[in-house]
């Protein structure tokens, strides 16, 4: 491919960059009162309001020809039909089949992969109906009231902010618990919290090989085995999901309690699979599968909406637009619902490992921006925390605010108040405040003239801060769906327009063999002097406090 910076659509847009980059959004509104009609679509109930962007028409019909020029949708077909459009591991990329409700054939190496997608969703539906209704017992006969999920990355992150938004649908009296870090605290912080015969553990891991998840693993067999003194009550609190069937067997799980997935299926995309046997065991099966149904809607609308009502594709058109003409670096998720307060932790991994990419599919360094880095809290805590730098910082900072329209917990005058919260303070991103009317502003609380001229440049506000409102009816399975599927698919538009590969993870494999020769190193009595000095110096740090040797600083 040319360099992109260099194609038609993209100096098109630089070109019209430059004519526009200094007009402000404020009077975008002011002369047209249809912007919000204009700049806004909806799948189902919920809407996207893109209108607070610095765009025009012309910005908006550019941005469209760019993803044109890129065949944004040649390979969002190529995706959907099984081509290997991970190309570095040579892999085909389907989490859509994994939620394909029209079941039709969806086929890799000819084969249609739809009846085993269905097999493993009927495994999970018999398994989770036995736990929840109580006729799976534990070893000693109790109900199962504790799910612990024990992964890392993909394997937990999903699974997590599923569970986390969707408490409301949770059955009564069953608890879900997240172990991921190799830090023992997480789990036994975990372990302090639940009685060994009445929790179900979920060993969850695509290689089940992941340093981290395999710890983790074994300390809770055998915490479990050491309380209940009985090896063979492990086959009743332990299953696992992966696709390396062979070694969660090798582990000492029961081959009917292992949940299979494939490797068409990318770890960070993984909560529609088997690695969604907590969410389904903590929501029932029924919830889950609304979860997959809305997305599979995102996926239809994503598939054959237009290009200018298309959300994911709108979402990542102006993410590029910032990213690589305004030079913004970071992009915000502003959650205005507490459920939704593990989405930026998700939304952060998804994108950074996805598009944090600067070698594009052939084999090129790029020569502009990719991925940003997403960032975020839930509304209204981040107000009082860094929206200042949102409103009056250097930098720009483009952001999506989610909100329902419908809260799940209706008290009082709460909801009122988080909406207004959130409207207001989109509006005020977007309009500013001039220095005339922060001056009118100081007058009528009857402050001096002195003062006034003494503070006033720190009242004004630039205004012209671009934001996304997401507004749906109401937080429930499907619409959580078609989020996080329309988030997907924005990330994959991204990386389509980057020319990357969004579906490999380099710098994560290089993460799990980094740590092998320090761990033996940290195992041996002595100072260690083989790597860079800073790393010999923490290292030898370390064996000062848990070896007791005197001098770190000096070598043997
Ligand atoms: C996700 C990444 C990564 C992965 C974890 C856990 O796309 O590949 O986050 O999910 O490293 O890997 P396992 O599931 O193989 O344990």
């Amino acid at each position: 491919m040319t360099d992109l910076s260099q194609s038609p659509a993209w100096v098109a847009l630089k070109a019209h960059y430059d004519e526009i980059k200094d007009s402000h959004m404020r009077d975008l509104f002011r002369e047209d009162p249809e912007r919000f009609s204009r700049f806004s679509t909806s799948l189902n109930d919920i809407l996207l309001d893109f209108s607070k962007n610095r765009i025009t028409d012309t910005s908006f019909q550019l941005l469209l020809d760019l993803a044109r020029q890129s065949d944004v949708e040649g390979w969002r077909d190529r995706m959907f039909s099984g081509d290997r459009v991970n190309c570095t591991e040579s892999r085909a990329v389907l989490h859509t089949a994994l939620r394909n409700r029209s079941n039709t054939p969806v086929l890799v190496d000819g084969e249609n992969i739809m009846p085993k997608v269905n097999a493993v969703l009927e495994q999970m539906r018999g398994f989770t109906e036995r736990v929840r209704s109580g006729e799976w017992r534990g070893y000693n006969g109790h109900r199962i009231q504790s799910i612990v999920n024990i992964g890392i990355g993909g394997s937990d992150l999903g699974p997590q902010v599923v569970c986390e938004s969707m408490k409301p649908y949770a059955q009564r009296g069953l608890k879900a618990y997240f172990v991921s870090n190799a830090d023992a605290t997480h789990l036994v912080e975990t372990l302090k919290q639940v009685e060994p015969e009445t929790t179900l553990f979920i060993i969850s891991s695509k290689s089940f090989t992941t340093q981290e998840t395999m710890l983790n693993a074994r300390s809770a067999r055998q915490w479990f085995v050491d309380l209940v003194g009985n090896e063979k009550a492990v086959a009743k609190h332990f299953v696992a999901v992966s696709t390396n069937v062979e070694a969660a067997r090798e582990f000492g799980i029961d081959p009917k309690n292992v949940f299979e997935f494939w490797d068409w299926v990318g770890g960070r995309y993984s909560l529609w699979s088997a690695i969604g046997l907590p969410i389904a065991l903590y929501l029932g099966m029924d919830h889950f599968e609304d979860l997959l149904q809305g997305a599979h809607e995102m996926d239809q609308h994503f598939a054959q909406a237009p290009l200018e009502k298309n959300m994911p594709v709108i979402l990542a058109m102006l993410g590029i637009w910032y990213n690589n003409f305004f030079d913004a670096q970071s992009h915000g998720i502003m959650p205005y619902s507490q459920y939704l307060q593990r989405l930026p932790a998700f939304l952060q991994q998804l994108d950074m490992e996805s598009n944090g990419k600067t070698i594009d599919r052939d084999g090129h360094r790029v020569e502009y921006l990719t991925g940003p880095i997403i960032w975020g809290e839930s509304g209204t805590n981040g107000q009082h925390a860094f929206f200042q730098l949102l409103h009056q910082g250097t930098k720009p900072v483009p952001s999506d605010f989610l909100i329902p329209c419908l809260s799940q917990n209706p008290l009082g005058l709460h909801h009122r108040v988080l909406v207004s919260n959130c409207l207001a303070q989109t509006r005020a991103l977007m309009l500013g405040k001039k220095y005339t009317e922060a001056v009118e502003e100081m007058k009528a609380q009857g402050v001096s003239d002195e003062e006034i001229n003494s503070v006033i440049a720190h009242k004004v506000f630039d205004g012209n801060k671009p934001s996304n409102t997401i507004m749906f009816k109401k937080l429930d399975p499907r619409t959580l769906g078609s989020i996080l599927a329309m988030y997907e698919h924005k990330v994959f538009v991204q990386g389509v327009i980057w020319n990357i590969n969004s579906f490999d993870q380099w710098g994560v494999e290089y993460g799990k063999v980094l740590a092998g020769q320090i761990q033996k190193d940290l195992a041996q009595l002595g100072q260690v002097d083989h790597h860079d000095s800073s790393t010999n110096g923490l290292i030898n740090y370390r064996k000062h406090f848990y070896f007791n040797i005197k001098d770190y600083k000096k070598s043997d």
